[in-house]
């Protein structure tokens, strides 16, 4: 709906009729069911290009997979081998990361810009391939360059093997659930102009589900998203977390969600009334169609635990309609249904409730066996820190001339620019990055009590190396420099199991003990507590250089990244393969 004017849409916002057809999700899903059993070779196009797209009253240019925005869903089958071809066609550098896909020996395809590849550039392409192992659920992917993945993703949905048991009742249909923040301007343009300014950026201007703002956004009620069920029905909703920088709260009005899986991993059934996903995680629920034949909002809205400076998020909570057949498709107004009660946006001690109840089904996930034992330990510091600028003038720091920045063990992060970390790894080339990431503070302090006198970080392209085979265990503890937040950390290359979490100062001696090694969630994202510490361990059987970031764009273009180097076991199956030819170049 393209209008400039606020009666014209007022007009469309009284009398609008929803038709009660097929969303193009469920299209999707039709199509899919039809995916061969046995393992086939699937190829995708996808081309970078701009498209026009319409939302809260305006039309943009935006980068976009195939002029689609979400992109398209891609649907594969556990064992599948996946090719895309990607084209730039648009005048930024691009890559496409397959989130949270092992990449078990394909580590050339994981697409994070400077780590595993140079970018894209204008008019030329890349093939990804690589082969989905032992791996079933709901992913995404999405750019990795800047902040284009804020308009560059879709989901990726691996079915699991024609013949596997479900560890849940099979669902009688199933519906795409895609998160995510649009920006009336330029994202680029939105992400440069903050690096330039130094302090805050400015925030998304809706939420989104499935690409809609919904029903309370101006100009949006007639393009909000609906997911039709019949009465007495059980559904699968496959829940993705796209947005850039905010984690958020899911809850459908009148029904309780059951979740049974969360980053393509099962988990033990958990039921509640809200689910909290950071950026870059996923969560599989099912919802039973139990109530009385009607329309009930389906809503997101920020979690976001305090911090002073307070980016002032969307305040509008996000919409979908869940219908019912038999429903009246009409609304006399955007706002006749009511919306889900959320918990407070700061509610920390809600999130974290939820999120350690969260408990995966087996310890062997995927290969990847939760190690009972650890050959290394790390304590990762995770939080802000300053940098001088005199051009700068943040009013809310201490001093304006400091823009704000942020570390992993007072590292902040620099990307290489003459060639890929990976490249440099494998063709021994030096001066691109050194091995020597730390694997503690260097300067232990009490991380959650006052803040250090000295805020400012060391800058450098850092890695840390992990010998084939070895078990880890890092426990990502939240520092008070500057102020507390919580950061969702992502690792590339293989999930990891969630083992504790906690506010305050992980104490190995108290807090080892607690630790969960019974059954621990496998995730691919840890949300870290604010003001809190969270333990994740894994064994390194996959040989590649894997980027480690906070899934906030924000903080990993402040510098909250840092890369593991696995290097080679034995034999072909423990060995990183040689770059296809058509790697990009920087
Ligand atoms: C977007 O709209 C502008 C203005 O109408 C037009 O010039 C441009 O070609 C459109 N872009 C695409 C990709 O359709
Ligand atoms: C809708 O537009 C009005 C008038 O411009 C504005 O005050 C209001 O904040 C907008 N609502 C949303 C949810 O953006
Ligand atoms: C959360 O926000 C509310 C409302 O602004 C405030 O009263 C409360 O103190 C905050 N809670 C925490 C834990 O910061
Ligand atoms: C810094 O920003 C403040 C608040 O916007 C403004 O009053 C002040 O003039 C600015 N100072 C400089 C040197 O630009
Ligand atoms: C890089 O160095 C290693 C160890 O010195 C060597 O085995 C390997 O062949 C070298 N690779 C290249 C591409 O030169
Ligand atoms: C660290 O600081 C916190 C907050 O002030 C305090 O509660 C805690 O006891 C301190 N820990 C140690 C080991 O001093
Ligand atoms: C971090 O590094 C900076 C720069 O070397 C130093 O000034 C600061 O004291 C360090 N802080 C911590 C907590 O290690
Ligand atoms: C590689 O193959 C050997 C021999 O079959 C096997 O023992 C080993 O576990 C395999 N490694 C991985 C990482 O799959
Ligand atoms: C695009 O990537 C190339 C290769 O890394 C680099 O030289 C160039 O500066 C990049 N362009 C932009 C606009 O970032
Ligand atoms: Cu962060």
């Amino acid at each position: 709906m393209a209008t400039n004017t606020i009666s014209f849409c007022i007009l469309f916002l009284t009398m609008i009729l929803w038709q009660p057809m097929p969303t193009i999700a469920q299209k999707r899903l039709y199509a899919a069911r039809s995916l061969a059993e046995s393992p086939q070779i699937r190829k995708f196009n996808f081309k970078v290009q701009y498209a026009n797209a319409t939302r809260l009253c305006r039309t943009k240019s935006l980068v976009t997979i195939n002029g689609q925005f979400p992109g398209p869903t891609m649907y594969v089958r556990e064992g599948d081998t996946v090719i895309v071809k990607v084209q730039n066609k648009v005048d930024y550098n691009v890559t496409i990361h397959w989130h949270g896909v092992r990449q078990f020996l394909s580590a050339w395809a994981d697409g994070p810009s400077y780590v595993t590849q140079c970018p894209i550039q204008k008019d030329h392409s890349f093939t990804h391939k690589f082969k989905v192992v032992e791996q079933r659920g709901t992913l995404f992917y999405h750019a990795h360059v800047s902040w284009l993945r804020a308009t560059v993703h879709g989901a990726f949905i691996m079915l699991p093997k024609a013949d596997a048991v479900l560890p849940y009742p099979k669902p009688a249909d199933e519906h795409l659930l895609y998160l995510g923040e649009w920006w009336n301007r330029n994202v680029e343009d939105v992400i440069a102009e903050s690096l330039r300014v130094g302090g805050a950026y400015q925030p998304s201007d809706a939420l989104t589900i499935n690409g809609q703002p919904g029903a309370l956004y101006n100009c949006s009620l007639s393009d909000t998203t609906v997911f039709n069920v019949v009465k007495g029905k059980t559904y699968l909703l496959r829940i993705i977390n796209a947005a850039v920088n905010f984690q958020l709260y899911v809850s459908v009005v009148g029904h309780s969600l059951t979740v049974v899986e969360v980053d393509a991993e099962y988990t033990k059934p958990y039921t509640t009334n809200t689910l909290v996903l950071a950026p870059g995680q996923t969560t599989n629920v099912l919802l039973t169609a139990d109530q009385e034949v009607g329309q009930y909002l389906i809503s997101a809205t920020v979690f976001s635990p305090p911090n002073p400076i307070f980016v002032p998020f969307p305040q509008t909570p996000t919409t979908a309609i869940l219908r019912y057949e038999g429903a009246k498709t009409v609304l006399s107004s955007p706002t006749e249904l009511a919306l889900p009660k959320f918990p407070l946006f700061n509610d920390s001690v809600f999130a974290a409730g939820f999120t350690t109840s969260l408990k995966g089904l087996s310890t062997y996930s995927s290969g990847f066996d939760l190690p009972l034992k650890v050959d290394k330990e790390m304590l990762f510091t995770i939080g802000y820190a300053l940098q001088v600028c005199p051009t700068c003038n943040v009013t809310f720091l201490p001093n304006p001339h400091l823009r704000m920045r942020t570390s992993i063990n007072n590292v902040s992060f620099v990307e290489p620019t003459s060639a890929s970390l990976m490249e440099a790894y494998y063709y021994n080339i030096s001066g691109v990055y050194e091995a020597d990431f730390p694997s503690d503070p260097l300067y232990p302090y009490n991380y959650t009590g006052t803040a250090p006198s000295n805020p400012f970080s060391v800058y450098g392209t850092k890695v840390k190396v992990l010998e084939f085979g070895e078990s880890v265990q890092i426990v990502f503890q939240d520092t008070s420099t500057t102020f507390f937040e919580g950061h969702p950390i992502h690792l590339h290359g293989t999930n990891f199991f969630v083992v504790g979490e906690g506010f305050g100062t992980f104490d190995p001696i108290k807090d080892t003990p607690k630790l969960n090694l019974v059954d621990p969630p496998s995730r691919n994202t840890v949300g870290v507590p604010s003001g809190g510490w969270a333990a994740i361990r894994f064994k390194a059987v996959n040989p590649g250089m894997w980027f480690m970031h906070c899934h906030f764009d924000i903080h990993t273009a402040w510098g909250m990244s840092m890369a593991f180097l696995v290097k080679n076991g034995h034999g072909m199956n423990e060995t990183l393969p040689p770059p296809p030819s058509d790697l990009p170049k920087c």
